[in-house]
């Protein structure tokens, strides 16, 4: 895999695409007794907590504002690897190495398990893999930005990996029971990804001052992407209140992001990092910290396809896909000849 991420992209040419757009067909959130009834049987279901499994019936905007969302996140599981799989070749020990080695395929199962669950929505993998091969899906826009040292793998761990955590816990209670199921484990393994993450910058500042300023560093850089993960803010999310009334979100873009902050504020002074924002301070009446703004802009010039690395990203993505059709065709070509096989036997 070529390691492009220490070449920091142009940003500003090139790609125009990314604008995903799927119209669910919910323009506006209606009351209960203003839907048809088997729509209002339907979420009356969904307000009751019962799950929702593949062969039931569902509104078409619920269908496909799922298979966008699990798409979505199963795409960012399968880009999610280029960051890191740039510093495997250089970690520093080998006990190092077999743990980034072991997060980065777990990342490959949870892009497996997501495309699994996405597929009993009625797309194939390969029509999801084509958009984001196209250029035509999003991806989170975490996965964008170089990984420019060792500390860099420390600062996912901990931050994306932590910011993943949070987003998905709730996501095991969602309404979709095989999204639901499929987070169990994700989340179980992003739990083990996290502490791996946080104990590289645990060893890198208690190292030397060369090796603390590295970790601040990789701080001061994914800190204010690692808080855009979360999405838009809520006053800017148009899909968080029919998501929310389908119980596919269970809290918003900020409240979850405010858990994030308030999580990481401590871990880092534990680090004896600072956190770059000079309007962070503890909010006594609240029980909370209040945070500066976020840079929007940066925020969709990434979705835009501009941020440093995703005219990278997508060219590995799909170079890693031509390179692979030669398996593919073995795998295909061995599971005909056993199915031929076992029609002979019968
Ligand atoms: N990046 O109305 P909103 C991981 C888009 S995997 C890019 O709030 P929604 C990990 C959004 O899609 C991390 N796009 O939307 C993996 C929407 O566009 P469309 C991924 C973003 O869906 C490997 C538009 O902005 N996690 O952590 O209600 C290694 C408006 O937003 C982003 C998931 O996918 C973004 N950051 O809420 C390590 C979790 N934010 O589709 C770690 C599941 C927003 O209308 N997903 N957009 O064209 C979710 O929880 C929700 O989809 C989001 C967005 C909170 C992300």
């Amino acid at each position: 895999m070529p390691c492009f991420d220490d070449v920091v992209g142009e940003p500003g040419g090139g790609v125009s695409v990314y604008a995903q757009l799927v119209d669910t067909g919910a323009q506006r959130l209606r009351a209960l007794e203003d839907l048809p009834p088997q729509e209002r049987e339907f979420q009356q279901r969904i307000d009751a907590g019962t799950k929702i499994e593949p062969k039931d019936w569902m509104p078409e905007g619920y269908r496909k504002t799922l298979v966008r969302q699990i798409s979505q996140h199963a795409h960012s599981e399968i880009v999610g690897q280029l960051p890191e799989a740039n510093w495997v070749t250089r970690a520093p020990t080998l006990q190092r190495k077999a743990i980034l080695l072991a997060k980065i395929q777990d990342e490959a199962g949870h892009g497996l398990y997501l495309y699994s669950a996405a597929e009993t929505l009625g797309v194939s993998r390969d029509e999801l893999l084509a958009a984001l091969h196209a250029g035509k899906a999003k991806y989170s826009s975490i996965f964008n930005y170089p990984t420019l040292s060792w500390a860099d793998m420390g600062a996912i761990g901990w931050l994306v990996d932590g910011s993943a955590i949070i987003n998905q816990i709730p996501l095991c209670r969602c309404s979709y029971g095989p999204y639901a199921r499929a987070m169990v484990r994700v989340c179980k393994e992003e739990s083990f990804h996290a502490r791996q993450g946080y104990d590289i910058m645990m060893a890198l500042c208690k190292g030397s001052a060369e090796q603390r300023q590295m970790a601040q560093d990789a701080l001061n850089r994914w800190w204010w992407p690692s808080l855009m993960m979360f999405g838009p803010s809520d006053r800017d999310s148009v899909n968080s209140a029919q998501s929310a009334q389908w119980r596919i979100k269970l809290f918003s873009n900020d409240e979850l992001r405010q858990r994030m902050v308030d999580q990481t504020v401590p871990q880092a002074e534990r680090l004896g990092l600072t956190i770059p924002d000079p309007a962070l301070r503890w909010n006594e009446d609240t029980g909370h910290y209040e945070f500066g703004e976020i840079d929007w802009t940066e925020f969709h010039d990434v979705l835009k396809g501009n941020g440093p690395c995703n005219r990278e990203r997508l060219r590995t993505r799909v170079q890693a896909y031509e390179d692979g059709a030669w398996f593919r065709d073995g795998l295909l070509a061995h599971a005909e000849k056993q199915a031929a096989r076992r029609s002979l036997a019968a």
